[in-house]
């Protein structure tokens, strides 16, 4: 059972996010509890402030400290060995590597921080991870949390249902996925490729992956660059240097064909 606790002045953003798809199976399945607990019911003062001014001067206000102290206290008491993780542009990139540590967690607390920020002094006192969910700016915290939350729940095991595995994801071998079709087999005059309809598992398989590394290959080569390649993907990508290979000579034959001055119209 996994509990997640999610500190935010706007819960109600979490009621259907709650309420629906892996999540709502999730807890519905009992391997997960999780609630969206208001910042603002641990402010003082007759205005419950959780944000000031910032020190220093300056635009825009900063989230202050003791609602922020208080809230992730009342969290810590209520999920033992939690993880606490405040959601920031400067916080690690989020990747599915990471989705996969934070599922092991039995506790997990986001702190959601609006307006320029939380004092820093929570970050350094009471933040264990600091992560990001991309190279731009949010107005909030608490839909990157829902990002995360839902990429964490998804691989908690008994959370996707009967066929569903998280093996097969994107990623999860380091590879983007290859492509997926249903029916009709023909669609505005476009056919899925006979391979998918040949029953034949293991060439579907291989085809599987020869798209799934060629598409790697063209849109992500990065995820290639120090990735550890099984027996099988060697063979495919040495199978490809060949062919670019046959074809790189067969150019050579025509030019030596040009050059020859007996030009042919190819
Ligand atoms: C963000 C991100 C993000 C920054 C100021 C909330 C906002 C505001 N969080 N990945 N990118 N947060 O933009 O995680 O407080």
């Amino acid at each position: 059972m996994m509990d997640i606790a999610v500190l935010t002045i706007f819960p109600e953003m979490f009621a259907s996010f709650w309420e629906h798809g892996i999540v709502r199976r999730a807890v519905e399945a009992g391997i997960l509890s999780a609630s969206a607990v208001n910042i603002r019911d641990f402010a003082s003062g007759r205005h419950k402030n959780t944000d000031d001014m910032p020190y220093g001067g300056g635009s825009g206000m900063v989230m202050k400290p003791e609602p922020l102290a208080a809230a992730i206290r009342a969290s810590k008491d209520k999920i033992s060995e939690a993880h606490t993780v405040y959601l920031t542009p400067q916080g690690r990139p989020f990747t599915q590597k990471i989705a996969e540590e934070l599922s092991s967690y039995k506790g997990l607390i986001f702190v959601c921080g609006r307006y320029e920020g939380i004092d820093e002094r929570i970050c350094q006192n009471f933040i264990d991870d600091e992560i990001s969910i991309g190279d731009f700016v949010l107005t909030g915290g608490e839909l990157a949390a829902m990002v995360i939350i839902e990429a964490v729940i998804r691989l908690i095991p008994g959370a996707l249902g009967g066929d569903d595995s998280a093996e097969k994801d994107s990623f999860a071998d380091g590879l983007l996925e290859h492509a997926h079709y249903t029916r009709p087999s023909i669609f505005e005059d476009q056919e899925v490729p006979e391979v998918l309809l040949s029953g034949h598992h293991a060439r579907i398989e291989q085809w599987r992956l020869e798209t799934s590394l060629i598409r790697t290959f063209l849109k992500r080569p990065d995820l290639l660059k120090n990735r550890k390649m099984s027996k099988q993907e060697i063979r495919i990508l040495n199978h490809w240097q060949s062919e670019i290979g046959n074809i790189i000579d067969a150019q050579s034959v025509c030019k030596s064909f040009a050059l020859s001055g007996d030009e042919q119209t190819f």
